[in-house]
């Protein structure tokens, strides 16, 4: 490789995981004295159905329905399949808290699954033996932007006669030969926060296959308000905003360019990290785009340090990498006693939980930043 000059100390401000993508302040002004000049300012305004509308074919899908965040999103998506009371839901526990909340928030069992090595995704292979006659559905993630075995999960929910929600909150813009990531499954939910490739401050959005599913996600994310006189369903608050709806809209025209950033971020740190004994980089499927949203790299046994004493290093210097997703859904206080949360039963997911290390990964990061990230990787001693 390259020999950097040496500069390790060199960060003086600190270095997070990412940056949010922003629009220009003028285009956002501009966005502002349309709406305050509008009055109508949420409630599926202009600005709102026109992003829902923009997105069918941005992530090549059927239906959109927007949120004001992924995790109601999610809430709702699980609402809307009408899953029974306390039934089983399989899932992962190398994922973000918002994942198994949501199926307990729905009075809901979360039994988490373990991941397979090379996607950190669930492992389909292992998904069989955990079903019951009281199973009704998998939750399965897209971690950091790897999909899931989408079609060996399709084929075991048609067996099972379970359902399918795909957490998509990575996956923004992610096709499979050429297909939408949302059109696998039954549901898929989209995470729009601030830290995601595409935001809309927070904000998030369901995409599914099935048209009747429209009026129903429409009335649980509105009150199940369907007019003045008419209240059909048991609904909460999920409506996105018309100012989160127009950062949407500024932002669709900017994320391409964004991953255009980071595809070259991406190059740079595989040219640099992919020969350092003990470390490795997790590859995307051939058939699959990537949607850029995370860098995560695996510490072996044979480097010269634990991933945790590589996170401290880079603290050190100001460089904040994030050991998503450390700890594992199944080690917190809440879910520890399920009997799916044993060591015995997710052996790889306890594995790669103490190994994996997502660096800084954004457009904008400097070349300096990179080559002392780069520099600290190849001489971490
Ligand atoms: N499912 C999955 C698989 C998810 O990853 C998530 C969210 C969800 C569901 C739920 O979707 P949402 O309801 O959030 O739409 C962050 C995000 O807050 C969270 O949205 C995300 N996953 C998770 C993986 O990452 P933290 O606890 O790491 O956030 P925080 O505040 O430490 O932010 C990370 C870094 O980003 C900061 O160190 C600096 C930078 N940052 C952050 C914010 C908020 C900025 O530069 N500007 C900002 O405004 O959870």
């Amino acid at each position: 490789m390259d020999k950097f000059i040496v500069k390790k100390n060199a960060v003086e401000e600190k270095i997070f995981v990412t940056q949010p993508l922003l629009p220009s302040l003028d285009s956002v002004n501009q966005q502002l004295e349309e709406i305050w000049e509008s009055k109508w300012i949420t409630n599926m305004g202009t600005k709102h159905n026109l992003l829902a509308e923009k997105l069918k074919s941005v992530l090549k899908v059927k239906n959109v329905s927007l949120f004001n965040n992924g995790t109601i999103a999610l809430l709702t998506a699980l609402k809307a399949l009408d899953l029974p009371y306390g039934s089983e839901v399989i899932t992962t526990p190398f994922t973000f808290a918002a994942t198994p909340h949501c199926i307990f928030w729905n009075g809901l069992q979360p039994v988490f699954c373990d991941v397979e090595p090379d996607t950190m995704t669930i492992d389909a292979d292992k998904i069989e033996k955990l079903i019951t006659p009281n199973t009704s559905a998998i939750v399965a993630v897209h971690v950091y932007g790897f999909p899931c075995d989408v079609e060996k999960i399709d084929k075991i929910a048609k067996k099972h006669n379970l359902k399918v929600i795909y957490d998509g909150a990575h996956v923004f813009s992610t096709e499979i030969n050429g297909k939408g990531i949302g059109e696998f499954g039954d549901i898929t939910m989209f995470s729009f926060h601030a830290t995601k490739l595409f935001n809309t401050i927070e904000g998030g959005c369901l995409t599914y296959n099935d048209d009747k599913l429209f009026r129903k996600i429409y009335n649980l994310r509105n009150f199940g308000i369907q007019s003045e006189e008419l209240v059909e369903d048991v609904g909460i608050n999920g409506k996105m905003n018309e100012i989160q709806a127009a950062v949407g809209l500024l932002n669709l025209d900017l994320f391409k360019k964004e991953q255009e950033k980071r595809a070259e971020v991406k190059d740079f740190y595989d040219k640099h990290i992919s020969n350092i004994k003990g470390i490795s980089i997790p590859k995307m499927p051939e058939n699959t785009t990537n949607s850029y949203q995370y860098y995560p790299i695996v510490i072996g046994d044979d480097y010269p340090l634990t991933r945790n004493e590589l996170y401290e290093k880079f603290k050190t210097i100001n460089i904040m990498t994030r050991k998503y997703f450390y700890p594992l859904c199944s080690d917190y206080e809440c879910y520890k006693n399920l009997p799916s949360s044993s060591k015995e039963n997710l052996p790889v997911a306890n594995d790669v939980k103490n190994r994996v290390l997502c660096l800084p990964f954004y457009g904008s990061l400097s070349r300096d930043v990179l080559e002392i990230i780069c520099e600290v990787l190849n001489e971490p001693v």
